[in-house]
């Protein structure tokens, strides 16, 4: 390997500390995870680094609706991502906030340099006004009239009927999502960061290898656009910091949430004083700076920040690698179809190293949409790692240790068989190095055949028979553990979990990467243990019904616009608000509706299912009331649907309307309405 350490800092994208991770998010977390390990495993000096994005107009309305500071909610969101982090063994050096005094610092330098620099001036510009709730609107909170289709109900940017964008100016009849009031036309004084002072610079440096092919297509696009300025200044009230010399001015979150990452790194330097901040940030600086991102933030990422790196007189980044999108089964990961899954619902029934394998085994270093096919899912993780990997394993080890006593023999039997294995660690490094990780799982997988091979034509279960064979047996068995040993190496970035425990079985010390050339001989192990279990598909089933509860419980409630970081997946429908105007109020069709069958839902934890009588039509609905109901306590009782709601394809069937509940939950939930007089059919309100 290359004698030379290398110093690489690496980040990924610091996620909104305003909602719930979920697997899409995931594939870049792992993704860069996966690469990190490598690189330690390698011998560099490789740091890595994330936090939460802590500011912004939504995680200010989400606290308040929640009634509780915004400090204190992006506090709890960023204890929950780290937990969830933690149970995917995504393991980052620090994990921090982007509201913190380093960051503030930081941000307030960066501003200054580029003041001083003539890159920032003010103007004053016109923007929609909620006179009600006294604040400016991000385009997100207000919705109108497509101006060019006329679809109703579109959001301030872009029509998702005709696909068209506009300014939220050009709206017909717009509306607060806060408060439904209409928006007025207000002035206020911006701070604008003017890009096209940047041009020569960025043009050189997306140019210079810096980024994936597709991204600088990409940014090519945006240079024919020609570079717009950009607007950093955000009016109270906000939460962020405030700018200085202001004082009912902030930096918009996107100005300060990339500088958290030098924050973050800044925070670990003053824990670790090894690490030396100047080194790694300093405009000439010899060090590597990596960022891993989703597709969607590639502006912010390779224009931007470079552009507000160099301005400032720090470095700007060696890479930007970016992830596509997840699909779930074929279909974009969203809540109407079913296929939204919370990171924490996947660890509550499946082992999360068979995601981080999975998702190795089809990522690569282009910015491509990855596919999570469930049933491709077990076929994988029983093929691969159950039925090839931990099965060289199990083959081998029982005959060295109740036969030899765990002891391996001193010599490799067969050393141009053995040289294969070795030899191909640097290909799979160099796969690895360039996030090619499908191809280096290909390569793995068939290592993996070639020692089943090896173990199938030698029969050592057979020659165990023959006592004059005892030696034969012990030579076969120890290159089979060694197949296994040098599998583990190249597998122990995906699987870091599992190297642990072979670590223990083998009774050796941490795996590196060089440790491929050094064969484990004349060495005694340890008992071996279950590695993998097969995967079986009831798990998965239990995992996608608990996913589908999830979402009939926060479609029960009224959930946050931003609480899906895929925006662009979202559907129309899911995008609701906090508030709904009165319009919106008279939309709902509330009836009257009688049971006349509830029942058990086979593999629900929390539905019945209930048959309604609606006077001129009966239903099926599935609601999530288990837990405070029994089915025949329910029968011939009636309740309150919204009848209207667009029927839902739910894994049991389809759903056909929703029943209203009161209460916190659990048992205290209730469903019923008082029989005096009212009539199946009979509208609400
Ligand atoms: N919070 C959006 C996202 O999670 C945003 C990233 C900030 S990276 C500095 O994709
Ligand atoms: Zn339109």
């Amino acid at each position: 390997m290359a004698n030379t350490v290398r110093k690489l800092l690496v980040t990924n994208a610091l996620p909104y500390a305003n909602g719930v991770l979920h697997l899409g998010h995931l594939v870049g977390y792992i993704q860069a995870d996966i690469w990190v390990r490598f690189q330690k495993m390698r011998g560099h000096d490789c740091t890595y680094i994330c936090g939460s994005d802590s500011h912004g107009t939504p995680i200010m309305i989400q606290a308040e609706k929640l009634g509780i500071p915004p400090e204190k909610l992006v506090e709890q969101m960023r204890i929950e991502h780290q937990k969830d982090f933690e149970g995917f063994f995504v393991d980052f050096d620090n994990y921090y906030t982007t509201h913190s005094p380093e960051n503030k610092e930081l941000a307030e330098t960066i501003f200054k340099r580029h003041v001083e620099a003539g890159n920032i001036h003010k103007r004053t510009i016109k923007q929609l006004f909620d006179p009600e709730r006294k604040m400016f609107l991000p385009d997100r909170f207000i919705k109108g009239e497509c101006p060019r289709c006329g679809a109703k109900d579109q959001y301030g940017d872009s029509c998702e009927v005709c696909g068209a964008t506009y300014l939220p100016t050009e709206l017909k009849n717009p509306y607060s999502t806060l408060t439904g009031a209409q928006p007025i036309e207000k002035e206020s004084e911006h701070y604008f960061f003017k890009l096209q002072n940047f041009e020569t610079m960025l043009r050189d440096w997306t140019q210079a290898g810096h980024l994936q092919e597709q991204m600088t297509n990409k940014l090519n696009e945006w240079f024919k656009d020609g570079l717009q300025e950009w607007d950093i200044s955000r009016d109270a009230p906000y939460f962020g910091f405030k700018i200085p010399g202001e004082n009912d001015k902030y930096f918009y979150v996107w100005l300060d949430a990339p500088i958290g990452y030098m924050a973050s790194f800044k925070n670990l330097c003053e824990k670790e004083k090894k690490l030396n901040f100047a080194e790694y940030w300093d405009p000439n600086s010899k060090t590597e700076l990596y960022h891993f991102i989703g597709k969607d933030i590639i502006y912010f990422h390779a224009l931007f920040w470079p552009a507000i790196l160099s301005g400032a007189e720090f470095r700007t980044p060696t890479a930007v690698f970016a992830n596509g999108f997840l699909t779930v089964d074929g279909q974009k990961m969203s809540k109407s179809r079913g296929t939204y899954i919370k990171a924490r619902t996947y660890l509550n029934y499946l082992q999360p190293e068979y995601l981080r394998y999975y998702y190795a085994a089809k990522l690569s270093d282009r910015i491509e949409d990855l596919d999570i096919n469930f049933d491709d899912f077990a076929q994988r993780v029983n093929a691969d790692l159950v039925g090839k990997f931990v099965n060289i394993a199990s083959r081998c080890a029982s005959f060295i240790n109740k036969n030899f006593s765990g002891k391996l023999s001193a010599r490799i039997v067969d050393a141009e068989l053995f040289n294969e294995f070795i030899n191909a660690g640097d290909s799979i490094a160099e796969k690895f190095e360039n996030l090619q990780f499908s191809q280096a799982i290909r390569q793995l997988m068939a290592l993996a055949d070639r020692a089943n091979q090896y173990i199938d034509e030698k029969k050592p279960w057979s020659l165990a028979k023959d006592p004059a064979r005892t030696e034969e047996v012990q030579d076969i068995c120890t290159l089979g553990i060694n197949f296994f040993r040098t599998m583990m190496i190249y597998l122990k970035p995906v699987l870091p979990e599992t190297a642990k425990k072979v670590e223990a079985f083998l009774n050796i010390s941490p795996l590196t990467w060089e440790d491929k050339n050094f064969p484990l001989l004349n060495h005694t192990i340890n008992e071996f243990q279950p590695l993998a279990q097969r995967l079986d598909k009831k798990e998965i089933d239990a995992m996608k019904t608990a996913a589908l509860e999830d979402i009939e419980k926060s479609t029960n409630t009224i959930s946050n616009h931003t609480e899906q970081k895929q925006s662009e997946q979202k559907t129309t429908e899911e995008k609701s608000n906090q508030y709904i105007s009165i319009d919106d109020f008279a939309k709902i069709d509330l009836r009257i509706a009688k049971i006349i069958h509830a029942e058990h839902v086979e593999g629900a934890e929390k539905l019945l299912r209930l048959e309604l009588d609606l006077g001129d039509q009966k239903r099926q609905v599935f609601a999530g009331i288990k837990s405070a109901y029994q089915p025949e306590q329910l029968i011939g009782r009636l309740t309150v649907i919204v009848a209207n709601l667009a029927p839902r394809k739910m894994r049991f069937g389809v759903s056909e309307g929703m029943v209203l509940a009161a209460g916190p939950g659990g048992q205290d939930l209730w469903i019923l309405s008082p029989d005096n007089g009212a009539q199946p059919g009979m509208k609400v309100k």
